[in-house]
């Protein structure tokens, strides 16, 4: 079979990838069930205006959908997922970061989890916070009801289960990160292990 191309040429398939063929599962522990009617996402850290959204609140903001190809540093990817949601450029506006924020950490919902990205990371193009998958509510096995999709990068800095987000000046290593995981992340440099960074 010909090998797909991006529109720069270069292969679709980042190196070292391949292509799953249904949509694997994972996180460090067990699948969290976040209560839909109970949610709260807090935005705190280096914002003028700190505040928590509903998850309603967050569904009135929706004005974004993006086709994405994602990769996980286990090594299979999967083209074309289809999420919807909010841009972080819209997020923005709203929360206004101060100058000094240069990073955001995402905590989950299952103890321990977070990772932090370059909030430069979020403002591309194909940087979602999400609220849907394939045009329904993310199911709790994928992260619902809200994760930031960041394609660019591996996807264990996709968190999910996101329930506060924290604008920092600092760089801070998350969970995956601390356990050997690059900090960089950049599947097309296949950025994977820490002693690459
Ligand atoms: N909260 C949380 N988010 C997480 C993880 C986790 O352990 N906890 N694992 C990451 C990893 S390693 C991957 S590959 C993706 C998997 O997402 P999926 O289960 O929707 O395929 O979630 C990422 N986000
Ligand atoms: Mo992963």
């Amino acid at each position: 079979m010909k090998e797909e191309l991006r529109s720069n040429g270069k292969p679709r398939l980042p190196p070292g990838q391949h292509i799953a063929k249904r949509f694997p599962i994972l996180q460090k522990g067990s699948v969290v069930h976040l209560d839909r009617e109970t949610y709260k996402l807090t935005l705190e850290g280096e914002i003028e205006n700190p505040m928590t959204f509903t998850l309603q609140d967050l569904e009135n903001l929706e004005d974004k959908e993006i086709v994405a190809d994602i990769h996980c540093v286990t090594s299979w990817s999967k083209f074309n997922t289809k999420w919807g949601g909010i841009s972080f450029s819209t997020l923005f506006k709203i929360l206004n970061p101060k100058e000094v924020a240069h990073f955001v950490e995402f905590y989950c919902a299952d103890e321990g989890f977070t990772t932090t990205v370059p909030i430069e990371r979020l403002k591309a193009d194909n940087a979602i916070l999400a609220l849907t998958y394939e045009g329904l509510p993310i199911n709790n096995q994928h992260g619902g009801p809200v994760r930031p999709i960041i394609p660019d990068l591996y996807l264990y800095k996709s968190a999910k289960w996101v329930i506060k987000i924290m604008f920092l000046k600092e760089d801070r290593l998350g969970y995956w990160e601390r356990g050997g995981y690059s900090n960089k992340a950049d599947p097309w440099k296949e950025q994977r292990y820490s002693y690459h960074d």
